[in-house]
């Protein structure tokens, strides 16, 4: 097959640290947001091995920050979500399903909570923007609902605490899972969360001076050789164990919140006011009748371009493979796929095809133990 690259233009944008990937050897890139979002630097599964043992430097710039300004802030996101987030705190974050009024999924965000008034959606692969924006024109509401310039470096593995208290001081040692706060390098200051879309611990630090933003990057990596630091970027074997969704991948706006196994996000018993609240009640009292579920197939490789149909041994459909990786952990492929009621209890088996061949695999839950 003839090789091509992506023509970079505006509309592809790249980040303030795209220069500092292609200096240390970037591999490959998706897009995200209408933007760079690397996948590689050598190989997935060397950067898994790592990323599980040391700490890795991500350019996660990618996941953009809507930011919902005003009175009628909290009215505005809560519309969109059917996590309840009337008791929210400042300096907390919140990961929530958006839904629109059929119950369907719109996103997957982190929202931080900056200020009463304030609030920052850092979004999934979706123009959230202008969702919100639709919704806060016909509710006639007042906010201001703009993309900032933040850009995201996230800091994650085992490591990560260490190092980050090397940079930042050893109070960052404090931070609580899903809070943040604003702590000094050099004399400039950063907004940091203890987040990051790896299971293996970590920071993330929201970029607003991009002079800044650079020079963090730099010192990183000139003191990270005392933690085995690399750059890397979010795995996809570690995320699909760790049962870390991906919008766009594994759900999208063909799904509702409870087939995706977010039931812990919706709330359903008590007078917020969202817009896929009647629907989701339907839903649930009707009952779910598929369902995201782990998936491990008996194959050494494996690129999905596509989601692939999934039987049983008289052909009956299973399911759909949504996103999959080889995992030297299991030394197979492990995937998520939404699978159909009939297939959720005790260990199911099913068949594939690929280039005509047919190929096995077993039903488990998530995360993929
Ligand atoms: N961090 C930030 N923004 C993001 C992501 C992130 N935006 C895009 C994308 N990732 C949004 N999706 C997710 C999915 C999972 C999690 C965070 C964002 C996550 N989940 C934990 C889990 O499932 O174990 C914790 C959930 C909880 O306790 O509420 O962290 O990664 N800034």
């Amino acid at each position: 097959m003839k090789k091509f690259s992506i023509s970079k233009t505006r509309r592809l944008r790249t980040t303030p640290f795209t220069s500092r990937l292609e200096k240390y050897g970037v591999g490959g890139y998706t897009v995200y947001n209408h933007m760079l979002l690397p996948t590689f630097f050598r190989s997935v599964e060397e950067e898994y091995e790592h990323l599980k043992n040391h700490v890795q430097l991500w350019d996660v710039s990618v996941q953009r920050q809507i930011e919902v300004y005003g009175p009628d802030s909290y009215k505005l996101i809560q519309l969109m979500t059917c996590r309840d987030l009337s008791k929210a705190k400042v300096n907390k974050c919140y990961y929530v399903p958006l839904i629109d009024k059929d119950a369907n999924m719109v996103n997957d965000p982190l929202i931080l909570k900056v200020e009463d008034y304030k609030w920052r959606i850092c979004i999934a692969d979706s123009d959230v923007i202008f969702f919100a924006k639709g919704i806060a024109g016909s509710f006639n509401l007042n906010v201001k609902v703009f993309e900032t310039n933040i850009s995201t470096l996230a800091v994650q593995g085992p490591k990560s605490e260490k190092l980050m208290a090397k940079v930042f001081g050893e109070k960052i040692i404090k931070l609580k899972f899903f809070n943040f706060e604003y702590f000094n390098y050099n004399n400039m200051k950063f907004m940091i969360s203890k987040s990051g879309f790896s299971k293996q611990g970590g920071y993330e630090i929201y970029i607003d001076n991009l002079k800044s933003g650079l020079e963090l990057y730099d010192q990183f990596i000139k003191i990270g050789n005392e933690f085995n630091l690399k750059p890397g970027c979010p795995n996809a074997i570690e995320r699909i164990e760790g049962a870390l969704l991906s919008y766009g991948n594994d759900m999208d706006n063909g799904d509702n919140p409870l087939e995706c196994g977010l039931e812990k996000y919706v709330n359903l018993n008590n007078d917020i006011n969202f817009l896929g609240k009647n629907s989701l009640l339907k839903i649930k009292s009707i009952g779910i009748k598929r369902k995201l579920m782990g998936v491990k197939i008996d194959l050494n490789e494996i690129n999905l371009t596509q989601e692939i149909k999934l039987s049983d041994e008289t052909n009956n459909l299973v399911g759909f493979l949504r996103s999959a990786a080889y995992s030297p952990k299991f030394k197979k492929v492990v995937g998520i796929a939404m699978i159909n009621e009939k297939y959720w209890n005790g260990s199911n088996s099913f068949q594939l095809t690929i280039d005509d061949k047919k190929i096995s695999g077993e039903i488990c839950s998530l995360p993929i133990k």
